[in-house]
């Protein structure tokens, strides 16, 4: 317990480092309930924007058809491409988004009624679809919040507490900032501090750019006819090289974390192995694009 505190610690120290303007909750604060779900709703929109390998490290806690379903989802987000603005994460854009969705009656607040809405769609049942916060993304990317849940349930029990919602809202939110900042660094060619539409215009296709290369490197080994599109089977043939990957992964971390080698993460040795993915998510690592 005394590492949970510890890490704890230094985890809201780099928040409140990372945030300015008093915007996540430093120290032992716990903010409020709604906040809390709205902030995860936001954090699940976040997740559904990026492209990259997202809380990848979660593998080490999945079975074979878990890590089927991740390689269905990744292999079928592919193909999206990217509508960003030129601007990264928008953390505050994305809470106002999720309060302006489950406010039915439109009063700027959620009653108790419009509450227990989010909170069944953001859920403790993982894998269940969540087709009214779905609507917000530009794709649902279920598993990929579910590996960023896996890293923040410390103690296990396959749901997150008070402390621990909160402390996944703030690592998000840190992460948001993170990648804001660094798009700024990269694209803002004028030093003003901001983007602007020139700027904006430039980001976005760099980011389209990599997008592109990467689907170009994935057809130079996928697409056997040679057609420009993967094909049903050339899928499967993707899918099939992702689940295997999964599976080298999963042994590579067991082979680290898994210190008394029954094959499995007790919720003891699985906390390094989530406090890891946690610092990665704040840093802002993982993240493609
Ligand atoms: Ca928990
Ligand atoms: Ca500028
Ligand atoms: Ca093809
Ligand atoms: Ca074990």
């Amino acid at each position: 317990m005394k590492r949970v505190t510890a890490h704890r610690r230094i985890l809201a120290a780099a928040l409140c480092f990372t945030l300015p303007f008093g915007l996540t909750a430093c120290g032992d604060d716990v903010p409020d309930e709604t906040t809390r779900y709205v902030g995860e709703a936001a954090s699940y929109l976040t997740a559904a924007e990026e492209d990259g390998a997202l809380g990848a490290d979660a593998v080490a806690d999945t079975d074979a058809t878990q890590q089927g379903a991740m390689a269905d989802e990744d292999v079928s987000g592919l193909e999206t491409e990217p509508t960003d603005d030129g601007q990264a994460c928008d953390f505050s854009e994305h809470r106002r988004t999720v309060l302006a969705k489950y406010d039915d009656d439109g009063d700027g607040a959620l009653n108790a009624r419009e509450l227990r809405e989010l909170k069944a769609d953001v859920g403790e049942r993982r894998d269940t679809l969540r087709p009214r916060l779905a609507q917000l993304g530009r794709r649902a990317r279920h598993w990929a919040f579910w590996r960023v849940r896996w890293a923040f349930d410390e103690n296990g029990d396959g749901a997150l507490s008070a402390e621990e919602r909160t402390a996944l809202v703030d690592a998000m939110e840190a992460r948001c900032q993170r990648l804001r900042t660094e798009r700024l660094e990269q694209h803002d060619t004028n030093g003003d501090g901001t983007l602007d539409e020139a700027e904006r215009q430039a980001a976005r296709e760099a980011r389209r750019a990599r997008w592109e290369a990467r689907r170009q490197e994935r057809l130079g080994t996928y697409d056997a006819n040679d057609n420009g599109v993967l094909d049903a089977g050339e899928r499967v043939a993707l899918r099939r090289d992702r689940v295997e990957a999964a599976q080298e992964r999963r042994a590579t971390l067991l082979a680290t974390y898994d210190t008394n080698g029954d094959g499995r993460l007790s919720t003891e040795e699985a906390l390094p192995l989530r406090q890891d993915i946690q610092r990665r998510i704040i840093e802002g690592r993982d993240a493609e694009g």
